[in-house]
């Protein structure tokens, strides 16, 4: 067991403890991308640090979501850790989109590769943290009945690990096999010669759709709102994409960290790929032949096509109907384009979809769309799925519904600061955070892409290492001058809350029903979680703050603590 007095930043050592009880520095929950490089930058530190990790291996989101078609929307060359020189040029991705097991192995090597696993507890769910207000520490609670102390607590949880399953009547009634995306089997499923339903059309299915249809014997989409995709235009990685990005990384990377989504669309192009004039600023044949470009080029710099696509009703109109054109173009049947076409969002402010043969599926013959908002669906029956129309009987039914997104992990975990303050009862009416690091009167607690962080809007690796560098000089700031305890101020909060608040309400996002919003879940408050301002201004906000002395924030000594009891 720890000794009573507290220790300061450094001086605790990764405890035997007593079996069941064990201390150090940092506890880390989550072993994702943020969690690994979290370990990485806390051992140059000397601090001692584990991870806590549910599953069985590391790579978070890349672990659970290993449905068929799963792979990332940003670049492999840029959805990469750029801490180490040598990692990027030793790591060769094969498609210019990797795939979930390809991205999984490259997590499983960073891991191999800095050593990471001796420091990483597998199969350990945390629970709890709750603050020790005298002990000035976090006692982290798993569902293995173990207890740890740290000094500080890192939530590496991610910000799409809570998978949602639909509140339909019936659920568990249905007799043949269930799978939600983001919880797949590892050993794989094989579809061959059975008849699958598809609750839900957001990335996960748009994904996995076209692959589940080349195996299933008739596939049946039940759609509630129709999604944007955009083709990936996906295919091997080349020596002629390759060759310039490793011979350049560094101003590449250097760059991209200054983009509003940490992602350069075109490195090649003097502008990274961003068209900064207004769509209502060039003719109705200009603005064809851009987005005509950017079809063809594929991905999400098609967003990037005019500079007020997010912000200007007008222009995203037209952005959205180039696409719907697209979609009249590609489905055959004209009904099944037309419910397949978003009416009622503009483009983008849910978020937009990256495609390998998505709306060509719907041309094979065995699938089908259902349109739940003209037949909605009444229950989940033993057999399938009833709507208002009828029972649809199946073999396998694949639930792709989704995340209680960006606050559900953390509000699944017994979260208590000061006097017992409860997360849960914090964020009633919605996330509250300081730069979605750290949140007043959890002091030492810090979230790696939090809300009220760029996050879910950005490329996220980039994200992550900009929250763990932060947050590694900060740690370096408090052992240097004998701080133990760093928290937010309460006006802090509440003015980063209104910043956040405002830069949403500037953009069309809060025009849609959307996971950003809170809206897939009931009852969830209807807050826009990401902060919009861009990845570059964020980063700019948080080093400001950081040479104004950690501006916002209370740092508080040991000493002076117990002076002040
Ligand atoms: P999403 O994008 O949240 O999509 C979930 C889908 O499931 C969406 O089409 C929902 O329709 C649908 N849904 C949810 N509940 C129901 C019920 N009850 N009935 C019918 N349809 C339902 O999750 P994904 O996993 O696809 O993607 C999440 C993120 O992962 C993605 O944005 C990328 O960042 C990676 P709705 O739109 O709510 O009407």
């Amino acid at each position: 067991m720890l000794g009573t007095s507290t220790p300061q930043v450094g001086q605790v050592q990764a405890g035997k403890g007593d079996g069941r009880t064990a201390g150090y520095d940092v506890i880390i929950v989550g072993a994702g991308f943020g969690g690994m490089y979290m370990l990485h930058r806390l051992r140059e530190l000397g601090l001692s640090a584990r991870i806590l990790e549910a599953a069985t291996g590391v790579g978070g989101t890349w672990y659970w979501n290993r449905y068929p078609g799963a792979r990332c929307d940003v670049e492999s060359m840029q959805y990469s850790f750029s801490f180490s020189p040598a990692l990027q040029q030793e790591w060769s991705w094969s498609e210019r989109f990797a795939a979930q097991p390809e991205i999984l192995a490259y997590a499983n090597h960073v891991a191999d590769r800095f050593d990471l696993r001796r420091d990483i507890q597998f199969e350990t769910r945390v629970t709890a943290a709750h603050y020790d207000e005298k002990a000035n520490r976090w006692q982290i609670l798993t569902d293995g009945g173990e207890q740890f102390l740290a000094r500080f607590c890192v939530m590496a949880t991610g910000c799409l690990s809570t998978a949602k399953l639909p509140e339909i009547e019936g659920r568990d009634s249905y007799k043949g096999a269930t799978y939600h995306t983001g919880y797949w089997p590892h050993e794989g499923v094989d579809f061959t010669g059975l008849r699958v339903a598809v609750i839900g059309t957001g990335s996960s299915a748009i994904q996995a759709i076209p692959v589940m249809a080349e195996q299933a014997t008739h596939l049946t989409v039940f759609q509630r709102t129709p999604n944007y995709s955009i083709p990936s235009r996906n295919g091997p990685m080349t020596p002629d994409y390759e060759g310039p990005w490793k011979s350049s990384y560094e101003p590449r990377r250097a760059k991209a960290r200054t983009m509003r989504t940490g992602i350069l669309y075109d490195a090649s192009d003097a502008n990274f790929g961003i068209n900064d004039v207004s769509a209502m600023a060039v003719s109705e044949e200009e603005r064809r032949r851009v987005y005509e470009a950017r079809w063809e080029t594929g991905g999400t710099s098609f967003m990037a096509a005019f500079n007020d696509l997010i912000t200007n009703q007008a222009s995203n109109d037209t952005a959205s109907e180039f696409v719907r054109s697209k979609i009249r173009e590609i489905v055959k049947d004209p009904a099944t384009a037309e419910i397949l076409c978003p009416k009622d969002y503009p483009i983008g402010t849910k978020r937009i979809c990256v495609d390998t043969n998505y709306f060509e599926t719907y041309n094979r013959p065995n699938v089908e769309l259902i349109d739940l908002k003209a037949t909605p669906i009444e229950a989940i029956t033993p057999r399938g799925v009833r709507t208002t129309d009828g029972e649809r009987e199946f073999d396998a039914i694949v639930y792709a519904t989704g995340f209680d997104a960006m606050t559900g992990t953390l509000m699944k975990i017994d979260i208590r600061g000061r006097k017992g303050l409860a997360l849960r009862d914090k964020w009633a009416d919605g996330p509250q955070t300081y730069l979605g690091l750290m949140c007043a009167g959890l002091p030492n607690l810090f979230m790696i892409t939090g809300p009220g962080s760029p996050s879910v809007l950005s490329n996220m690796i980039v994200s992550i290492e900009q929250h763990v560098d932060w947050l590694i000089d900060a740690l370096a700031h408090m052992q240097k001058n004998g701080i133990t305890t760093i928290e937010p101020t309460a006006d802090a909060e509440v003015s980063w809350g209104h910043h956040v608040n405002e830069a949403g309400h500037r953009t069309l996002y809060v025009k849609a029903a959307s996971w950003y919003m809170g809206a897939n879940v009931a009852g969830k408050p209807r807050v826009f979680m990401p902060y919009i301002g861009g990845v570059g201004v964020y980063r700019q906000e948080c080093d400001e703050v950081a040479a104004k002395g950690y501006e916002g924030f209370v740092l508080t000594s040991q000493a002076r603590a117990e002076a002040a009891e």
